[in-house]
């Protein structure tokens, strides 16, 4: 009888703390393989030592960052020297091809945990699963008592999508640096690696360009509902493109053209066909505004932006809006758009733009974002055809806006209610008819911030779906399964807790 007592009580004592019990099922998103070493653990200790290859000591650092504050361990960043012994090695050789670029292999052993990648990038997602693999204390701020024990492992990983990327809308509401960090950081836990920066829309125009001194200080003076607005001035930019790419994430700036400028077009007059400045707006209206597509002044004003923006902006990729451009003709969009391409090529920028503006292109490295919610799509399908690559942002799917259902407080509609099944339940390689697997480079979320102040709104929005669409974006489709994916994002929670991220408890989810 006491034997049967105390077997229940290790069973009750095992599902309270279930994260801690099996974080080798918790992990998100789902790692391609992942073999458990019956019987073995590894602790962290208090002389732990972190060995980074030279080319990888950034993440070193980071991971140490990450460990210190809660487990209260020096935890020194040393340089790898060869054979790991002891302690956790970060090391850019030995990987098992099937990693590729971006993948990792993960071996906790009982003396050592030892990361192998290609790439830092490749390590760096490697520490996201480590950091899974330990306590949700482990996110903690303050001391925390452990045990910081890793479950015995053998992780062979790579990603589905090498495009896996968020949006966050700083134009409609002003969301300052620190806000976009901690964003940032909610990023990098999930293995999402483009932050698209949607800069500059009717309500606000978000970066200081040298050239049009007015578009930040006139344009970005207000946002949504009439508050103060704001703006980043270039060194703010900088830091957070320097914070982005320390997380290993690539930023991607948006500037919406030639619709979505009324903030630009009331910082100049000249801008406009006639000469008058609009007023500034407040509201959510979307397609009243336009850029003079016939004046000589708009591409200097484009080639400008361009320019100072593409020299702030270490990563390949430029976004030039083009979406909802109902004030501006199709002749004048299709000539609008013959003279901003190849001022965005100029610059040594890879287009991408919302996908309406494929229409107006044959070239096969312009690439569209398909935000629409039909699953067919005949300029979409036909860039796709022609050999160029698509991301996928279906708005029914992947916004993280829309309302969770009718009690949600926060958020727009007009894509349908997208309840946390409904988020996970499309296949990125499938969706769109006539774009194939091979034909998608990847998927964002974009969260668009018309009802959204606060980091607390932002997280509100984006938990747990940001999870959903990192996992749709990493995994392979073959871990497709509702059933089992309910219980690792339920596991997630103590993590977010522990980080004060508001996310949103879902009735979908067993949340731990
Ligand atoms: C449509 S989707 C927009 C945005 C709005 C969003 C709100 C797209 C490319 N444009 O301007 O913020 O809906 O959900």
């Amino acid at each position: 009888v006491l034997a049967a007592v105390i077997a229940v009580t290790a069973a009750l004592s095992v599902s309270a703390q279930s994260q801690a019990a099996e974080p080798l099922r918790s992990l998100v998103p789902a790692p391609v393989s992942a073999q458990a070493r019956t019987g073995v653990t590894h602790t962290l200790t208090a002389t732990t030592k972190i060995y980074a290859a030279p080319a990888a000591k950034d993440v070193g650092t980071f991971l140490a960052g990450v460990l210190r504050p809660s487990t209260g361990y020096p935890l020194p960043v040393l340089d790898a020297t060869g054979t790991p012994a002891d302690g956790i090695s970060l090391l850019l050789s030995g990987a098992p091809a099937s990693a590729g670029q971006q993948g990792y292999q993960l071996d906790v052993a009982a003396n050592a945990v030892v990361l192998r990648a290609a790439t830092p990038e490749g390590l760096f997602a490697g520490v996201q699963t480590l950091r899974q693999l330990l306590p949700a204390a482990v996110e903690s701020t303050t001391v925390q008592p452990g045990p910081w024990t890793v479950p015995g492992a053998l992780i062979v990983d790579h990603p589905r999508f090498a495009y896996r990327g968020a949006m966050l809308d700083v134009a409609r509401h002003f969301h300052p640096v620190s806000a976009v960090k901690r964003y940032i950081d909610q990023l990098a836990l999930y293995k999402i690696n483009y932050f698209h920066l949607h800069l500059t829309d009717d309500q606000g125009w978000r970066i200081v360009i040298d050239s049009w001194p007015r578009l930040a200080t006139h344009g970005g003076s207000t946002q949504v509902g009439g508050g103060p607005g704001g703006y980043y001035t270039k060194a703010q930019y900088s830091e957070i493109v320097q914070y982005a790419a320390a997380r290993k994430i690539t930023v991607v700036p948006e500037v919406d053209l030639p619709g979505h400028t009324n903030a630009a077009l009331a910082s100049y007059a000249e801008l406009n066909c006639d000469g008058q400045a609009p007023p500034l707006r407040t509201d959510i209206e979307v397609g009243y505004s336009s850029l003079c597509v016939n004046k000589e002044i708009t591409y200097r004003f484009v080639d400008d932006v361009v320019r100072e923006i593409a020299a702030l902006t270490p990563g390949p990729y430029f976004h030039i809006g083009g979406d909802e451009a109902h004030s501006t003709s199709d002749a004048d969009y299709q000539t609008f758009m013959d003279r901003t391409l190849p001022i965005v090529k100029k610059y040594g920028k890879t287009v991408l733009g919302w996908h309406e503006f494929v229409k107006t292109t044959t070239d096969t490295t312009a690439i569209p974002q398909y935000w629409g919610t039909a699953t067919s799509n005949a300029t979409v399908q036909a860039a796709a055809a022609r050999g160029g690559k698509v991301i996928m942002s279906p708005a029914n799917k992947a916004y993280l806006d829309q309302k969770y259902d009718a009690s949600t407080p926060l958020g727009l509609s007009w894509a349908g209610f997208i309840e946390v099944q409904d988020a996970y339940n499309w296949n990125p390689g499938t969706h769109l008819s006539g774009v194939p697997e091979s034909a998608v480079l990847g998927l964002e979320a974009p969260l668009w911030t018309e009802t959204l102040v606060t980091s607390r709104d932002i997280e509100f929005m984006a938990f747990p779906r940001l999870a959903v669409h990192a996992e749709l974006g990493w995994s392979p489709w073959s871990a497709h399964n509702w059933d089992e994916f309910k219980v690792r994002l339920g596991d997630q929670a103590p993590r977010w807790t522990t980080m004060g991220i508001n996310f949103y408890r879902s009735p979908q989810v067993p949340w731990n």
